[in-house]
């Protein structure tokens, strides 16, 4: 069967990204502010009250004595702080970037006061702006990782936290110290074509390296790679060292033009070379629709290979095993699940030890309504998943599209999270839908369903605060689940 289209996410920056970039910041702050009763007669409006004091982490409380929104921000600049956040009527708090591009005022203006008419208690954040977008503090910087031998750990387990992302369309996303700065670094496949126009005419995507600076902000680097076309449409982007150099590279999961016929595509490698830059190649001579992957040495040979879906293929998952130079070949016999054989619409997967026997273990899911329950395969210990019996994870009526999975937790706390969009219900793509789901119980809750919204691809789990939760590592989806 042809399963229904996935569409590329597009136009996900602007208005709504900034609303959302306002909400997500203020759980990483939890600032308190609040609007006073009782004016000073002795301090001009247009000032603050006081010469603020800002703490460690960059932040301080004033009380700005009333004025235009263009007061405030000559004050904020005055006072060296690159931003400042205000509590509107309607208890929802934003962040008025000083000295920043006038968008981002106007935005400022629409949700606040145009002029505050008496003493306002703000919080400034003094950190700078970053090049190409709002930089606020976020805390202690990410911590220098290392490789780890997964891609799930690669992402889901080098301390990232929310991260305010380039500009632009940041859905296919990879972090590793790619400049070799010890910092987080990140890659993103862009997608360029409209699905609207005919295959004929659809343009590559846009890979990409942005280097992570000190400050934590995200600038473009052409050093390491000059923006290089891609495949026609990444869907996953995953890390590993996969030419055995020490140095992280990514393989992106391309599913290519995504309207019937839905031909596929050729995976791609980006690849660290001797000289210190990447390189862009096909993975393998692999056509498919290939909409998730995941990394790891699946036949224990020291070299790092892949899973991919591919609903195209009956067997619908297929290894693709690396060379040992980042080329791969499909594995037959399949050591994958005959279970999932020519069954539904599957279009995510990842390897993860569920079960904490430190053995990785396989978790399918894709479109539920689409014959595809969300379905987990315990590793019997010797890697080879053939005929493992499914575990079926609980479903979750018409949030029936399973895109991503993280686990936290250990022992009696061990925890799987999906995240969903609609589907099943004649929506598809339009709602953001948590699911917490015990193990090895399978006790199901949803913690966080939004209908309409922006479907969110990827959950991680994350430190913020102290406080230990699920979130995107996008700060602008503005998710914040206690774990
Ligand atoms: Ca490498
Ligand atoms: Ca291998
Ligand atoms: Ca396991």
């Amino acid at each position: 069967m042809i399963p229904d289209r996935t569409p590329c996410p597009q136009g996900r920056f602007g208005w709504t990204l900034m609303k959302r970039l306002a909400a997500a910041v203020v759980i990483l702050f939890a600032v308190t502010t609040g609007t006073f009763a009782d004016a000073s007669a002795q301090i001009a409006v247009g000032s603050f009250a006081a010469v603020p004091v800002f703490g460690a982490t960059g932040l301080a409380s004033a009380v700005f004595m009333g004025g235009s929104v263009d007061q405030l921000e000559t004050v904020t600049l005055a006072v060296g702080a690159s931003g400042v956040w205000v509590q509107a009527a309607d208890g929802s708090f934003s962040i008025l970037i000083a000295g920043g591009p006038s968008f981002l005022k106007d935005a400022f203006k629409s949700k606040s006061p145009k002029d505050f008419l008496g003493p306002t208690a703000v919080t400034l954040v003094r950190t700078q702006i970053a090049t190409d977008g709002p930089k606020i503090d976020k805390g202690p910087a990410p911590r220098v990782v290392g490789l780890s031998p997964t891609s799930y750990e690669n992402y889901k387990a080098i301390g990232l936290t929310p991260q305010i992302l380039p500009r632009g369309d940041n859905t296919i996303r990879a972090y590793g110290s790619f400049t070799g700065s010890g910092r987080l670094d990140l890659f993103r496949a862009v997608s360029t074509y409209n699905v609207a126009q005919p295959a004929s005419s659809a343009t590559p995507s846009r890979f990409e390296f942005y280097a992570q600076q000190p400050n934590g902000s995200y600038v473009l680097n052409t050093a390491v790679m000059a923006q290089t076309n891609g495949c026609l449409h990444p869907r996953k982007a995953i890390v590993a060292d996969f030419n055995s150099d020490g140095r992280p590279d990514v393989f992106v999961a391309c599913h290519g033009y995504d309207a019937s016929p839905f031909p596929g595509e050729k995976n791609k490698i980006v690849l660290s070379q001797s000289n210190g830059t990447y390189a862009v190649s096909d993975a393998s001579n692999d056509v498919g629709f290939f909409h998730g992957a995941s990394a790891a040495d699946l036949n224990n040979d020291g070299k790092i290979d892949v899973v991919v879906v591919d609903s195209n293929d009956p067997d619908r998952a297929l290894v693709l095993l690396n060379n040992g130079s980042g080329y791969f070949a499909r594995e037959t016999p399949s050591r994958l699940p005959t279970a999932i054989r020519n069954k539904g619409g599957y279009f995510s997967v990842e390897l993860i030890d569920i079960n904490e026997d430190r053995k990785l273990d396989l978790i399918f899911g894709g479109h539920e309504f689409e014959l595809a329950p969300t379905t987990m395969f315990l590793n019997p210990g010797n890697g080879i998943f053939a005929a493992v019996d499914a575990t079926i994870v609980p479903s979750v009526a018409n949030e029936g599209v399973v895109l991503d999975f993280t686990v936290t937790g250990t022992g009696a706390t061990r925890t799987l999270w999906l995240v969903r969009a609609s589907g099943g219900d004649g929506t598809f793509y339009t709602s953001r839908v948590v699911q917490k789901i015990s193990y090895p119980a399978l006790v199901s809750s949803v913690v966080l369903n939004k209908r309409p919204a922006q479907w969110i691809p990827w959950l991680i789990p994350a430190v913020v605060n102290g406080e230990s939760i699920v979130t995107s590592d996008n700060v602008a989806d503005g998710v914040s689940i206690p774990q």
